[in-house]
């Protein structure tokens, strides 16, 4: 329950949004503990971000560095997309991915990486799951994990990773503009990284002509909203195997309209030991994700008559 009428203030999951640490001093507060009791003293002091996976409102705490780099894994449905999100953060947990983005820095929403992740934890006695389904909140943007690296003694750079349930990703593609595709079009709007996400297990299943088509229009989505992103098509369940045809029709429909497209095959299957999730591949997805760019404009050199850079413009060429 909110003791604010702030909007942007949610005490008491967290502290004070202006920055009272005795709330009885907050001009805004009307808490359910009214109490105007002198409270007792104490070195215990509210943070301002609860741990729980970051909703709009926190974005302005996180995004006070710097932008933070937003990471969308787009796909239809129970197509892996939480369980990939998981098994990154607990790759970094067994510090065993090298990252040309550096070293993990922090994160504001350990407790949320942790709700997706918990399932496929290895407990003794107890065979690793997978995350449940991602709920499809009225919510207009997703829930946002955050993490952050840093190469060196460099300034640490944000990165959010959206967790967004697939059914607002199969409305988008079927209409942008309706309301139940606000919060795809929130990801679509936003990221920086998009990372289409194909479920080998449903293009191999029973109903694998439906589930191609709708994977061949959010493809044609993506490519036309993406404006110049990067996008790979990531494969996920690939421990299922999938007709050679199949394959080639989704990947015609994501190279097609993308060519600069990348590739990968990412599989997350919980066995008989917990070592299956250091997969080299998963690093490398996790690698480009953090580290590709949109590319840049190349402006055509100045020319010149002269080698010093004072003179570079203004001279006529003979
Ligand atoms: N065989 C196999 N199954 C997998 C793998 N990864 C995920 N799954 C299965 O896919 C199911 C859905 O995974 P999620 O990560 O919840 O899918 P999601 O894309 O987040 O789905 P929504 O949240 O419903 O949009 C899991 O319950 C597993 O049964 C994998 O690598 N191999
Ligand atoms: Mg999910």
């Amino acid at each position: 329950m909110n003791d604010c009428p702030q909007q942007s203030c949610f005490v008491p999951d967290t502290g004070c949004a202006l920055g009272h640490v005795d709330l009885s001093a907050c001009p805004k507060y009307r808490g359910s503990g009214k109490d105007t009791s002198v409270p007792e003293p104490t070195d215990a002091v509210l943070l301002p971000w609860s741990g729980s996976a970051l909703g709009l409102a926190d974005l302005a705490f996180v995004a006070g560095r710097a932008r933070p780099r937003i990471i969308a894994t787009i796909g239809p449905q129970n197509a892996g997309k939480t369980t990939m999100l998981g098994a990154w953060y607990l790759l970094l947990g067994r510090g065993a991915a090298d990252l040309r983005a550096g070293q993990f820095a922090g994160s504001f929403s350990l407790a949320g990486w942790e709700a997706v992740a918990e399932s496929l934890r290895w407990a003794p006695g107890q065979a690793p799951g997978f995350p449940p389904h991602t709920a499809s909140r009225s919510g207009r943007a997703p829930g946002l994990l955050h993490l952050s690296f840093r190469v060196g003694q460099k300034q640490p750079v944000d990165y959010l990773f959206t967790d967004a349930p697939g059914e607002w990703f199969q409305k988008w593609a079927i209409n942008k503009d309706g309301p139940e595709a606000a919060g795809a079009r929130w990801v679509a709007e936003h990221a920086d990284v998009l990372l289409l996400v194909a479920d080998r297990e449903a293009l191999s299943g029973t109903s694998k002509g439906s589930a191609r088509s709708a994977l061949q229009l959010l493809a044609a989505r993506v490519a036309d909203e993406r404006k110049s992103r990067p996008v790979a098509l990531v494969w996920t369940k690939s421990d299922v195997p999938i007709a050679p045809a199949m394959e080639e029709s989704v990947r015609q429909s994501v190279f097609g309209p993308i060519p600069e497209a990348e590739e990968f095959s990412v599989s997350i299957t919980p066995g008989d030991n917990g070592e299956q999730l250091v997969d080299g591949t998963l690093t490398r997805l996790l690698d480009w994700t953090l580290t590709s760019r949109q590319p840049r404009a190349v402006l055509p050199p100045a020319p010149s008559g002269s080698g010093d850079p004072l003179f570079m413009y203004g001279v006529r060429s003979a």
